[in-house]
């Protein structure tokens, strides 16, 4: 029987860069006294993300959920947003500020992302957008998408918190639909603590993200539209500065925990690796298995509680449903009977714990945990 770690692991650590360079960073924006409102950081970090975003336009916020808010504000949508109810509550809840209605559509069961056969029906004349995740980094169906949004009128927005970096057959993701959210937040690969940006085509979207993120002022006399306070500041730029230099490193890091994963898993029945792309291709932002119950001999939430006991925190992302929160209970789109291969994901889903720094020797008795759990029910099975 294997031994609990000592020290909790967790689903992810932040990247952190080497701390001197961290504090010479901060000396830099000390010294100029600008610590927020688009100074000498903000403008670098942004600078630098296109290049490494191989995007034309981008605009920097204060966290990915204000990034999207404010973005679907931009792009002046009414009515109804068809979306997956399987993804993080951010994505909804920036629907809902912006007194959006969710129109839930399923999800296709291989990628987990929205179904893009299963979108068209769901249009009415109070539809003006899509708005796709590409859930743990794989990309959606981003042709069919854009074919029904053009055959409609419609706009696409897609969520790509945990795409940053990531591409499709060799071009950037961010460079699909009419604008894409990416969060920098302390869990993900490229972070500036807290923080997100919009990457989008259209430079008139440059103008007004501006405005809407800066309290709507115009200029020192004037303020034209409703805005919220939601910039980067100098602190984070910086922070995300030093971070961008570190993430090469990182990600070649999490290749090979990737390997030792699925070296590990391959020959578990019933545990699918969601996660597959490599290279350029992915972002190397989670690690995701699938636990098909009636095949491993345990439901995933055992083999969550089962690694907690070892000190193992994997997590159920993501776990609740959003279209199950109770506020979309009048919803017709939001009924479970609805969305069978959601609530079937929302069952089987655990994000494995993902970071450079864990040791591939963890990652084989993180493993071996699950393959015990398996062999012992098989066994008892067979009695
Ligand atoms: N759309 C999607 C699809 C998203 O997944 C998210 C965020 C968003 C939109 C919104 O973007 P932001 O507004 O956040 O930029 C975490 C993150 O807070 C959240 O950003 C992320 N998705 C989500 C999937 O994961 P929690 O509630 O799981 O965080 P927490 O605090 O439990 O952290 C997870 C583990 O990470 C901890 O057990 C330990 C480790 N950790 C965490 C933090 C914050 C650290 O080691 N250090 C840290 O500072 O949501």
């Amino acid at each position: 029987m294997a031994k609990a770690f000592e020290q909790p692991i967790y689903v992810t650590r932040p990247l952190l860069p080497d701390f001197t360079d961290i504090t010479e960073r901060l000396r830099v924006v000390w010294n100029s006294k600008q610590l927020t409102n688009f100074g000498k950081q903000h403008d670098e970090l942004s600078h630098q993300l296109k290049e490494y975003l191989e995007i034309d336009h981008i605009s920097m916020f204060s966290n990915g959920t204000m990034a999207l808010l404010l973005g679907l504000k931009a792009l002046k949508l009414t009515g109804e947003v068809i979306t997956t109810p399987f993804t993080f509550p951010a994505t909804v809840q920036a629907l809902d500020w912006n007194n959006l209605t969710p129109v839930f559509c399923d999800i296709d069961p291989v990628t987990f992302n929205i179904d893009a056969d299963k979108i068209e029906a769901l249009i009415t004349e109070k539809t003006t957008a899509i708005l796709g995740v590409h859930v743990f980094g794989n990309p959606c169906d981003v042709e069919k998408i854009q074919a029904i949004a053009d055959k409609h009128g419609l706009k696409v927005i897609y969520d790509g918190a945990h795409a940053f970096g990531s591409k499709i057959n060799d071009v950037p993701i961010s460079s699909f639909g009419d604008m894409t959210m990416f969060s920098f937040h302390a869990t993900k690969l490229f972070n500036t603590i807290e923080g997100g940006a919009l990457t989008y085509n259209n430079p008139a979207l440059d103008k007004s993200l501006d405005l809407l993120k800066n309290f709507g002022i115009a200029s020192a006399e004037e303020v034209v539209v409703s805005g919220l306070n939601a910039k980067m500041n100098e602190v984070q730029a910086g922070v995300g500065l030093e971070v961008l230099k570190v993430i090469g490193e990182e990600r070649s890091k999490r290749y090979i925990i990737k390997k030792a994963y699925e070296e590990n898993l391959a020959d578990i029945e019933g545990i699918q690796i969601l996660t597959t792309l490599e290279g350029e291709s992915s972002s190397y932002q989670y690690f995701v298995i699938r636990i098909d119950e009636a095949v491993f001999g345990q439901s995933r939430d055992a083999v969550h509680k089962e690694l907690q006991k070892y000190n193992v925190f994997a997590r159920k992302y993501f776990y609740p449903l959003c279209s199950d929160f109770e506020w979309y209970s009048d919803l017709p789109s939001a009924r479970p009977e609805n969305l069978p291969h959601a609530q079937q994901a929302v069952q089987q889903v655990l994000a494995m714990p993902y970071y450079g720094d864990l040791p591939v020797s963890s990652v084989a008795l993180i493993c071996g945990i699950i393959r015990e759990l398996h062999i012992t029910q098989k066994s008892l099975s067979q009695i």
